[in-house]
């Protein structure tokens, strides 16, 4: 019975080690080469289509993967639809206005007749989210791929996505808990370049901000008074709000030179010119587009691939297989 300790030792190391690792194996950018190789093609294809509907569609899908990866890793699982028995993720606090969900039906629909079963809900988000980027006049990048969709998706769990009026060390926090670094949080807020928010998004800074200002100080004064016209106190229009820039379909560096002018957003924009370091990176891609375009490249494939334990390839989006 000598042999056999180690033997068992070895054993157990093996199987520990098969259950902590992701069970996701690394993502490529080859990797529907032979199984779908006309992936990507198709979906951009479906997203053009969609944006000249719906100019809104872009900054819905950016957002939706964002979205997505914060939540339980890149698994798809923002995508779910609640059930008889369980209240989604898409049900969940902060979620508000979500949609263009159905862009993402119609290309797994597309997927589903040119390749099926073989393209996860999870890898169509994040090619959804490049496309979104790249046909606003942004950076194009090449997305690895090779995602599981997840079985799970909770409302209780979007508690964890980061609030609106997080200042820098709750963001810091927030991103660093998903391996994102303070340069990660700058560039990739820069998707606030994109899309539109509600009223009760910056609710906070317009009214009673403090004991001591109704208004956010650092928010320019005329700037505050347009948002303060949209958005009264008593707020009736449901859908009344601000493009989150000036140029809200075009994805440009002008967001990160709004907050320089004290004219972002969110009290979470305003925060990044608050810390020496994070203020630093802003007016760097205020500076130069091309700086921010390099930047958010590098850290969407980085919240890209924030790993799941999704295990299977959904046949709709909506439901688990
Ligand atoms: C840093 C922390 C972040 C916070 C606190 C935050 C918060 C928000 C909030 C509150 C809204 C508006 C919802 C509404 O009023 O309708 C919004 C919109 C948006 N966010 Fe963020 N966000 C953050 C990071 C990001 C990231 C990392 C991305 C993508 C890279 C992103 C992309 C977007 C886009 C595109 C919209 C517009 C959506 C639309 O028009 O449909 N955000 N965000
Ligand atoms: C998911 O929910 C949407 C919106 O409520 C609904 O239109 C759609 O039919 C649902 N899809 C499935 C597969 O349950
Ligand atoms: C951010 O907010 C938290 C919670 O309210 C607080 O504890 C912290 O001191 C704040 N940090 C900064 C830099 O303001
Ligand atoms: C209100 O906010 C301003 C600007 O951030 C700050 O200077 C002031 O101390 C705050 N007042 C209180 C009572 O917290
Ligand atoms: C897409 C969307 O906004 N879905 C839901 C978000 O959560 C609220 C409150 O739970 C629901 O009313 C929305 O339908």
């Amino acid at each position: 019975m000598q042999g056999l300790g180690p033997m068992l030792a070895l054993v157990f190391v093996l199987v520990i080690s098969w259950v902590l690792s992701p069970f996701a194996a690394a993502l490529s950018t080859n990797y529907y080469d032979h199984t779908c190789p006309e992936v990507e093609s198709i979906i951009t294809r479906v997203v053009k289509k969609a944006m000249m509907n719906d100019k809104t569609v872009p900054a819905a899908l950016l957002r939706m993967h964002f979205h997505d990866c914060f939540i339980r890793g890149c698994d798809g699982s923002v995508l779910l639809n609640s059930t008889a028995k369980n209240k989604a993720e898409k049900d969940g606090r902060r979620n508000i206005s979500l949609h263009a969900f159905y862009v993402i039906d119609h290309a797994k629909k597309e997927l589903e007749s040119q390749c099926p079963g073989v393209v996860s809900c999870a890898d169509i988000l994040a090619l959804v989210a490049r496309d979104a980027v790249a046909l606003s006049g942004g950076p194009s990048w090449n997305v690895p791929k090779g995602r599981k969709d997840g079985r799970i998706s909770k409302a209780t769990e979007t508690v964890r996505l980061p609030d609106p009026t997080f200042n820098i060390s709750q963001l810091q926090q927030s991103f660093s808990e998903r391996g994102l670094s303070l340069e990660d949080l700058v560039a990739l807020s820069g998707g606030h370049t994109l899309g539109f928010a509600h009223c009760s998004s910056f609710q906070n800074r317009i009214h009673n901000f403090n004991s001591t200002h109704d208004v956010d100080p650092s928010l320019q004064p005329s700037f505050a008074a347009s948002l303060r016209k949209v958005c009264p106190m008593h707020n009736k229009v449901r859908s009344a709000g601000s493009g989150l820039d000036s140029s809200a379909i075009t994805f440009d560096n002008i967001y990160y030179k709004r907050i320089l002018l004290g004219k972002s957003i969110f009290s979470s924009d305003e925060a990044l010119s608050t810390a020496t370091t994070t203020k630093a990176l802003v007016s760097k891609f205020a500076n130069s587009q091309e700086e921010f375009y390099t930047a958010f490249v590098k850290s969407m494939i980085k919240m890209s691939s924030i790993s799941g334990s999704g295990q299977e390839i959904r046949l709709n989006c909506r439901v688990v297989n």
